[in-house]
């Protein structure tokens, strides 16, 4: 005799979300941007590699962060504050093909100005599409973000456009091709929704690291040292 059947236990959810709030729109370097004393994490990657909709599986909302259908859409620096304890950055994408020269040029004093004047930002999240190498404007960033010493998480997005093994060998590729760690890339759909708790973890491990007060407020969380 057996009783009824106990589903198996899904793990938790490493970033329960409670609140969300826009905070608003920052446009130039030296223009408006929210005045919060929260820990910000920022979302960075070419026109159309996915931010807003990467954005919107984390925060588990449809529509959240706009998802453009035009690319190059997206084109200032949009902030949500996240369960009253740290912040999200949806950088606009950089280097669209189709657009003019000048306004491919015009990502780079907005972000750069963003990521060298904020005190808040502990943690990047950068995007790159799995099926695509990596650009000129990708490396840029890339070196941009170890100049400025910001630790980065590699998410590699649109998997569910490759078979899962094709998947794995794109993932070791662009490990290899950037000296990155492959645990540092992390790989993403948010179509399928594949890879959404590991990102929670890695954007969790990110505010820990930095601000072991605003993780402690999460759940599955350990305080980092003091
Ligand atoms: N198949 C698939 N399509 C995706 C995925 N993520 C985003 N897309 C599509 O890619 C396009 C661009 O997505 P966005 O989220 O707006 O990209 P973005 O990086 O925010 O774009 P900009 O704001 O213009 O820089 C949209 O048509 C999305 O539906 C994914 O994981 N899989
Ligand atoms: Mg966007």
């Amino acid at each position: 005799m057996s009783g009824p059947a106990v589903p198996p236990k899904a793990a938790p959810d490493p970033l329960v979300i409670r609140s969300l709030e826009f905070l608003g729109p920052m446009a130039t370097a030296d223009g408006w941007r929210p005045t919060h004393t929260f820990p910000e994490i920022a979302f960075a990657g070419r026109s159309n590699v996915g931010k807003s909709s990467l954005l919107n599986a984390l925060v588990r909302r449809k529509a959240f962060a706009r998802v453009s259908r035009t690319p190059g859409r997206t084109r200032e620096i949009n902030f949500f504050a996240v369960n009253d304890a740290f912040v999200f950055a949806d950088l606009p994408g950089y280097g669209y093909a189709r657009i003019s020269k000048t306004r491919q040029a015009e990502w780079r004093p907005l972000i750069e100005g963003f990521l060298r004047g904020s005190a808040q930002l502990k943690g990047i999240v950068q995007l790159l599409d799995i099926r695509h190498e990596p650009t000129e404007d990708d490396r840029q960033m890339l070196d941009l973000l170890a100049e400025i010493g910001l630790p980065t998480v590699v998410a590699v997005t649109k998997t569910d456009k490759l078979s899962r093994p094709q998947v794995a060998a794109r993932v070791k590729e662009i490990a290899r091709e950037l000296a990155l760690d492959e645990e540092q890339v992390i790989p993403f759909s948010a179509v399928t929704g594949a890879g959404r708790d590991e990102l929670a973890d890695a954007v969790v491990a990110l505010l820990a690291q930095s601000a072991p007060d605003a993780a402690a407020a999460l759940p599955g969380v350990a305080p980092g040292p003091a």
